[in-house]
């Protein structure tokens, strides 16, 4: 069994949620804040079986988008020494973001 972590943008949560359960994937929610930008996104925990494992990243594929961002000012520098004047920065996010984990045990208690 596998664990999937896939760190994706809020605009693609809600339809990702939906592929991913209209095929029978366990999901959990949660809202996460990106380091650099200092911004909303989604993490996703999916428990997979092995033999769906690629079924599950053929959808988060699919599903999430890359776009560019525009951020006012690299919230990562602010405060550092020197970083006084703020300035637009252009990133580029996602798709999605995925940690693949090997999972030891699972289990419904
Ligand atoms: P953020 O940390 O807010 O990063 C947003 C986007 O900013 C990144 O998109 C990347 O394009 C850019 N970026 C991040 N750090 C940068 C830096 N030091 N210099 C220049 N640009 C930088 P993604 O790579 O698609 O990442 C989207 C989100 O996925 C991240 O949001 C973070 O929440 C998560 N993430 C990415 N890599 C990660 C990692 N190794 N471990 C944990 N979370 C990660």
């Amino acid at each position: 069994m596998k664990l999937i972590i896939a760190i994706v943008q809020d605009e693609d949560a809600s339809r990702l949620i939906s592929q991913l359960m209209n095929d029978n994937f366990g999901v959990t929610k949660l809202a996460t804040t990106g380091g650099f930008l200092r911004a909303g996104n989604t993490t996703l925990i999916v428990g997979v079986d092995d033999d769906r494992f690629q079924g599950a990243m053929d959808i988060i594929e699919k599903v999430c988008k890359s776009r560019k961002q525009i951020s006012p000012s690299p919230a990562s520098m602010v405060g550092m020494p020197g970083a006084y004047t703020p300035y637009p920065i252009e990133v580029v996010v996602g798709g999605a973001t995925v940690f693949v984990l090997t999972v030891d045990q699972f289990m419904k208690l």
